[in-house]
């Protein structure tokens, strides 16, 4: 066993250090004390000024992986509006080769009879603050999309998929800035296949955040949302397989999914089913050699 897995490590190291894509911010909430995330590892919080509002804190009482994750609790008696918190990662998608931000996360949201809107809001990193796009569960469980009509008007639009209320669910959000178009996918199915989400052309070529978003509705949403899993990356091109995005399907990609096999390890996780297995090393393996 050691004989065959010495060469496969020493492989793997070496196809780590040729890989060309950048994790820009991954956490399972692990490292973090638990309580208010505000200040912890440069977390900041805006609150909406029409008065919306949500604890942010990290919690032990469910996680998808590991221990840990950061619970949303509606705060009552406040009016509709949104609050977010967000780590700044600035990525020039003009200079770096690497043109696509990949977001992938997990959520849980509570079944309750008044449920607000959980999502991920996605920010520029330059110039006057823009917003990019958005992913968010509406309190009836379908997915809903904040596009730009023509990259200029924001539109809303809702799909006809729905996320399952207490459970988890693995969302993709893959951001395209050289055709400034975006794909959503839930647990692996893409919730609006023929339509064309475009981003916001004022938010320009820098990537900023992909804020954690959250919308009281009503003001008294009784409900909450655990995120676990947060994971922002700019990669190469989309290529099935590519888990490791540097736009080519080889050695290394196998060997990162063998690596963790078995686990929920989000990244690895090629069809987002919550678990890396078989099914993922078949797509690596039916991949192999795409894009490269
Ligand atoms: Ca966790
Ligand atoms: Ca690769
Ligand atoms: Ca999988």
């Amino acid at each position: 066993m050691r004989r065959t897995l010495l060469p496969i490590a020493a492989l793997y190291a070496a196809a780590c250090m040729t890989a060309n894509a950048q994790v820009l911010y991954s956490t399972g909430f692990e490292e973090f004390n638990l309580g208010a995330i505000l200040n912890q590892f440069g977390w900041e919080h805006e609150l909406s000024s029409s008065g919306g509002r949500g604890d942010g804190s990290i919690v032990d009482s469910l996680a998808r992986s590991g221990s840990k994750s950061l619970k949303i609790t509606p705060v009552a008696g406040t009016t509709t509006g949104s609050n977010w918190w967000w780590k700044f990662i600035p990525h020039d998608t003009d200079a770096s080769p690497n043109k696509i931000i990949r977001i992938k996360w997990d959520m849980y949201l509570t079944a309750s009879s008044l449920q607000g809107i959980y999502g991920i809001d996605v920010y520029n990193g330059a110039g006057a603050l823009a917003r990019v796009c958005t992913v968010r569960v509406l309190d009836d469980n379908t997915v809903q999309l904040i596009r730009f009509a023509g990259g200029a008007t924001q539109e809303v639009f809702t799909t006809e998929v729905e996320a399952s209320r207490d459970a988890w669910n693995r969302f993709r959000l893959d951001i395209d800035y050289t055709t400034r178009t975006f794909k959503v996918y839930l647990n692996g199915v893409d919730v609006a296949p023929t339509e064309t989400n475009q981003i916001q052309t004022a938010a320009g070529n820098v990537f900023g955040d992909a804020d954690i978003y959250f919308v009281n509705l009503g003001g008294d949403s009784n409900d909450s949302g655990n995120y676990d899993n947060y994971y922002v990356a700019a990669i190469r091109a989309v290529v099935e397989g590519d888990v490791n995005g540097d736009g080519c399907v080889d050695d290394a990609d196998l060997l990162a999914v063998l690596f963790s096999f078995g686990s929920d390890d989000i990244a690895n996780d090629v069809n987002d089913d919550g678990v890396v297995d078989d099914a993922d090393l078949l797509a690596v393996l039916f991949s192999f050699g795409n894009g490269c």
